[in-house]
């Protein structure tokens, strides 16, 4: 590139207030070269695929890298609704990026190029080198950045049209040859008198948001292709060999109490957790579970190897997140079906000497499970069904892990592709590496969903309800305090199995006024729920779920 700066007559001359007035639109410049920029690297992901998509690739780099306090942060604040407010702080990132690089590009063309080809390489570099990358990966961002460049030249033009006195020494004031060729193919290069032409800028910045939205909606589009949802609906699944425990009649309290959480959640409302910005797609065909390690006789399975197993289980079991604070909701219950774990992995000849089970899914997570529960604790499963569906696509569609009693973190490993049979010394899985505990059981607890906090209620009898558990043990008791009251016992959902949680009832008569409840539960082996607190990080949360309530 030849040197793109302005003549210091130019900075300083007559000149120099209307340049000025040409900052935000070079910065609406920068943004829509931004714009084309992402939308040319969708549409060029969506010929070749989602792992080659730099907006995905970069944005769960973003979360690799991001320290785990701000990850912490981000889930306690946001939820599940975490990975939305990553993108959009990714976008009000590239946007304020972008904007600077408009500004800078309109006294020194070479910066903006620079700058889009420096993001470009980033968002390559991320495609490239991501679980499911190679390197052709990194061609819908480099043509991306290609276009980005030729569009932030192309409007920079419009902003920078030679007046009639600089005509002739052109090519000095501005000379990016680029940029000479683009204004002379797009006509702007004859106008004279005017260091900016307003009418022909906005011509050009609504053909630059417009190849934005189509090329970006065109590889949106596109990457439906590889969706899975039909081929998830097209899924046969076996019956299982051995059925869940029936549950009696009237099992679910929530049949009769207004707000108690249900017995088993619907798929759409289980909660999810996991880094992934797009939902890994496998389609059944192309699956296979490989084991690497330490097993006497290692292979690989293919789905139909999976279903077609004569040792199909279905159990009941609720799965909770380590990130769930006391009285939180990332806690859910379903009806699962798979096959047994340690079946399959004594099959294989796991050896003794492996203490920990490195799972991969296809998104290059690595959960670390405790090999000692994946083979001793009854009904941990290789699960592809959840609640009479094939696991949804979300859940970890075609395989996952479910062991009773863990956290998800170290058990519940989605979209599962690998087993590796390991040491705790020999590798740290993803979360641990985090420095969450490499080992985590899950805690004994107990929420109160109705009466809502802080919700004003008539006077008179109502219903304290809620849910405990305390996954393998099993819940024995749930009792109740109001105020600084004796411990009431509530009523529970039948046992039906120690995997699964326990709704709780207590009536309770409401004289008008405010009150504290709060509710703590004892496992059926007699552990009382502590009510001493802790944060989830970095083995899980505990103490007392304790509300105020308002009956007039
Ligand atoms: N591949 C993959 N599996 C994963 C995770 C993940 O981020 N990636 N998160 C784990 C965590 S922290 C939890 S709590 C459970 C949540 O499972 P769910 O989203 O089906 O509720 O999945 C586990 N399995
Ligand atoms: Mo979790």
């Amino acid at each position: 590139m030849t040197t793109t700066e302005q003549s210091p007559a130019a900075a300083t001359g007559p000149d120099a207030p209307r340049r000025r007035g040409r900052r935000p639109l070079a910065a609406a410049a920068g943004l829509l070269s931004a714009g084309v920029a992402l939308g040319v690297g969708e549409l060029v992901a969506g010929l070749m695929g989602p792992q080659s998509s730099p907006v995905v690739a970069v944005g769960d780099t973003v979360i690799t890298l991001v320290p785990e306090p701000v990850k912490a942060f981000a889930i306690a604040t946001f939820g599940e609704s975490d990975k939305i407010a990553l993108v959009v702080g990714t976008l009000v990132v590239i946007a304020l990026y972008a904007a600077v690089l408009g500004v800078l590009a309109l006294r020194r063309r070479t910066a903006g190029v620079a700058g889009i080809a420096l993001f470009g390489l980033v968002g390559a570099a991320a495609a490239a080198t991501g679980p499911a990358g190679g390197p052709l990966d990194a061609l819908p961002a480099l043509a991306g950045a290609l276009a980005g460049v030729v569009a932030l030249l192309a409007l920079l033009a419009r902003l920078t049209v030679p007046t009639a006195g600089a005509a002739q020494t052109r090519s000095d004031d501005d000379g990016a040859p680029l940029a000479e060729r683009l204004r002379a193919s797009l006509g702007a290069g004859d106008r004279k008198g005017a260091g900016l032409d307003r009418r022909r800028f906005f011509l050009t910045s609504a053909a630059a948001a417009g190849a934005a939205v189509a090329t970006g909606g065109a590889g949106r589009l596109l990457l439906r292709r590889f969706d899975v949802g039909g081929a998830r609906a097209d899924l046969a699944l076996p019956a299982p060999a051995s059925p869940a425990a029936a549950l009696p009649a009237g099992a679910d309290l929530a049949e009769r109490i207004d707000g108690l959480t249900p017995l088993f959640t619907p798929n759409r409302e289980f909660y999810r957790v996991d880094t992934a910005i797009t939902v890994p797609q496998i389609r059944p065909a192309d699956y296979e579970l490989s084991l690497t390690g330490m097993f006497d006789s290692p292979r690989s399975y293919t789905l139909d190897d999976l279903l077609g197993r004569s040792d199909v289980i279905e159990r009941d079991i609720t799965l909770t997140c380590v990130s769930n604070t006391v009285g939180g909701r990332l806690a859910g219950t379903a009806r699962w079906l798979g096959i047994p774990l340690g079946a399959f992995l004594r099959e294989n000849g796991i050896r003794s000497g492996s203490d920990q089970l490195v799972c991969r899914s296809v998104d290059g997570m690595t959960i670390g499970a405790p090999t000692r529960s994946a083979l001793g604790v009854e009904d941990a499963m290789l699960a592809f069904g959840m609640n009479g569906e094939p696991l949804p696509v979300e859940h970890g569609f075609p395989v996952r892990m479910v062991i009773p009693g863990l956290y998800g973190y170290v058990s519940a490993c989605k979209w599962l592709t690998g087993i590796e049979a390991s040491t705790y010394d020999a590798f740290d899985a993803y979360w641990t590496e985090r420095d969450w505990a490499a080992q985590a059981p899950i805690r004994i607890a107990s929420r109160i969903d109705t009466p809502a906090p802080l919700r004003r209620f008539p006077a008179g009898r109502r219903a304290i309800a809620g849910v405990a558990w305390a996954q393998t043990r099993g819940i024995g008791a749930v009792e109740v305090r109001v105020d600084d009251g004796p411990w009431l016992p509530a009523q529970l959902s039948p046992q039906v199995d120690a995997d699964l949680w326990r709704q709780w009832v207590l009536p309770h008569d409401f004289a008008p006024g405010s009150y504290q409840l709060t509710v703590r539960a004892t496992s059926a082996e007699g552990e009382v729920q502590t009510e001493e607190r802790a944060e989830p990080f970095p083995a899980g949360s505990s103490g007392l779920h304790s509300i105020r309530v308002n009956a007039t």
